[in-house]
């Protein structure tokens, strides 16, 4: 049957692969992000497979957008399936001691408080749904913590501990809430992390077999596929040739 699913940060990379991947499968999708051409022209990709989308820019950092963009869908949109938090980024890599303030500040608000504004404005639409579905993009900086990348990791821990602590208040409520968390995939995080430095954010990914975001949109699809009462509490995915946030095959 067809779902109703409301992704964040569908403008690029594992948002935007995973809005294809719900559409091809017959989904309708509320696609979301900053930037209003790319949802345009994804609203017309989608919408070639004959579903239903509709497109919200806002930003989740704005409390005050979100609220004003999620509190009044149309009629169709009153319950909805699944929700994937998956807008994020990651600004700046460098010693705590060196950081930007402004570039936690861009991390904190989108990755955490962001992700909590959204879940809290969709709320009602997924209760109103007879199996809801919260997944949570985290990563795998959310279960280690690496050199330089403090603040972020500090974010995505956070994202962590927020879908656990989703998982046990939303019980009553029979919604379920998965946590997936990504190593590293090529997709526009590491161009946003380098403050635009295309080739800083090329050389992440040289020199090993990394993962793509439709790859990372395959399991996150999966995960939506299991019966009402099985859930994937907690996924992390690497490329084959990542072991964890410290070691690739291009080092040993
Ligand atoms: P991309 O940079 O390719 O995509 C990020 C998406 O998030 C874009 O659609 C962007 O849209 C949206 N976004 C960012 N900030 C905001 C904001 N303030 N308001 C609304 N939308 C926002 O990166 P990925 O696809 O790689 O990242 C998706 C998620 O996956 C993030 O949470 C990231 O932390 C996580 N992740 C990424 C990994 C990787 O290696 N790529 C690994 C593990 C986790 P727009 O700019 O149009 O607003
Ligand atoms: C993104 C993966 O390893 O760059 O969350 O932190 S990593």
């Amino acid at each position: 049957m067809a779902k109703r699913v409301i992704i964040t940060g569908a403008t690029s990379g594992f948002g935007r692969e995973t809005a294809k991947l719900f559409a091809k499968n017959g989904h309708h999708l509320i696609i979301t992000g900053r930037r209003q051409e790319r949802l345009t022209a994804l609203k017309a990709e989608l919408a070639s497979f004959g579903v239903e989308v509709l497109d919200l820019c806002f930003d989740v950092q704005d409390k005050t957008a979100v609220e004003k963009s999620l509190n009044t869908l149309p009629a169709p949109w009153q319950s909805i399936d699944i929700l994937i938090n998956n807008a994020g980024l990651a600004s700046g890599m460098s010693r705590i001691q060196d950081g930007d303030i402004s570039d936690w500040d861009k991390m904190i608000d989108t990755n955490v408080k962001g992700l909590l504004y959204v879940s809290k404005t969709v709320m009602p639409y997924l209760k109103k749904a007879n199996a809801a579905h919260i997944i949570n993009i985290g990563s795998t900086a959310g279960k280690e913590v690496y050199l330089n990348g403090n603040v972020y990791c500090a974010s995505k821990h956070a994202v962590d501990a927020i879908s656990k602590a989703m998982r046990i208040d939303l019980l009553p409520l029979g919604i379920k809430v998965t946590q997936i968390c990504p190593g590293m995939a090529e997709t526009e995080f590491s161009e946003v992390r380098f403050h635009g430095d295309k080739e800083k954010a090329k050389a992440v990914y040289n020199g090993f077999d990394v993962m793509t975001p439709a790859d990372v949109a395959e399991v996150i699809y999966y995960t939506t596929t299991l019966p009402k009462h099985v859930c994937i509490n907690d996924l992390t995915l690497t490329s084959t040739a990542q072991a964890n946030s410290f070691y690739t095959d291009r080092q040993l």
